[in-house]
């Protein structure tokens, strides 16, 4: 277990390791964030794009201060439908229902139907350990799971295509969390053009922003469309998160203790956009909920 220290605005966050796609999230008023972990020490079965990504750990805080490192909750070899040694263990998420604590990751499927695979493991506690379901959510393919529980309990997974191709997704879960109830549909409303990764849905006074990652007109950046429900169609709203130069992006937002938070990653300690560092900014929004893009504050 490792204690990290650092006041909000000196990012990145951690420093003792590479994550990220960090997901935050709140559970019985603490703060936690699951992202993915970068390392570089890929042999020739490294990982896609040159990701090498072989676990997960997760961290929390009750300050935004002092952050706890928990370890690592999951390795990519315990992934029951999962190839093995693939460096694989992109973007996770996970959520509450109903007394369980659902890990939702990509992995690369040993049967090699597809790129990635979504996987689910499950525990009591939002620290794990988490059990694995032993098959990937059937009927989809993809990356970047985001999942959405409404306040009337119907669940709802988001997740894009992979490499940046195709569109992003969304499908409502059944109440098991590990099946599909229907079809999953585009995301309709947001620009594709230059869309890259990410998909991250959340609630603010009865709107629902769909928030992802993209290349635009000033480079990479998070952009995000609102509609009055989690399916869409989405109006298209612009930017919540300047450029941060041509890498990756992806991104959560959370609020805590009565302040909104974007979570995002950058490299700016290692200088390689495959070592990434998770980082977090304050945020606020208009009166009329449009969010005021957030200028990251890069070291
Ligand atoms: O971390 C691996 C991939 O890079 C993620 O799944 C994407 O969102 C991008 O950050």
């Amino acid at each position: 277990m490792i204690f990290i220290n650092i006041a909000i605005a000196q990012n990145p966050i951690v420093t003792h390791m590479y994550t990220a796609d960090p997901t935050a999230r709140v559970f019985d008023g603490k703060l936690y964030v699951y992202p993915s972990h970068d390392v570089d020490v890929c042999n020739e079965l490294q990982g896609s794009n040159g990701f090498c990504m072989p676990d997960y750990h997760m961290f929390s805080t009750e300050d935004m201060v002092n952050w706890k490192d928990h370890g690592v909750i999951m390795d990519q070899n315990e992934v029951p439908w999962g190839g093995k040694d693939q460096y694989g263990m992109w973007a996770p998420d996970c959520i509450y229902k109903d007394g369980t604590y659902y890990y939702y990751y990509p992995g690369v499927p040993a049967d090699k139907s597809a790129f990635r695979r979504i996987g689910v493991a499950t525990s009591k506690s939002p620290t794990g350990p988490f059990k694995q379901v032993s098959h990937y959510i059937k009927g989809i393919q993809g990356i970047d799971p985001g999942l959405f529980v409404d306040d009337d309990g119907k669940a709802y997974l988001y997740y894009g295509g992979g490499n940046g191709k195709g569109a992003l997704k969304v499908v409502e879960l059944k109440d098991n969390m590990i099946e599909i109830k229907g079809k999953a549909k585009d995301v309709e409303g947001i620009v594709y053009k230059g869309y890259r990764e990410a998909s991250f849905l959340f609630k603010r006074n009865d709107i629902y922003y769909f928030t992802y990652a993209r290349i635009g007109d000033n480079n990479y950046q998070i952009e995000y469309a609102i509609a009055d429900n989690p399916i869409g169609p989405f109006e298209y709203k612009g930017v919540a998160m300047e450029n941060i130069g041509n890498g990756t992006n992806h991104h959560s937002f959370v609020e805590y203790k009565s302040q909104w938070y974007l979570f995002y990653h950058d490299w700016s300690i290692s200088d390689n956009n495959r070592l990434r560092s998770m980082c977090v900014d304050k945020m606020e929004f208009n009166e009329d909920g449009t969010i005021i893009p957030v200028k990251p504050t890069l070291r």
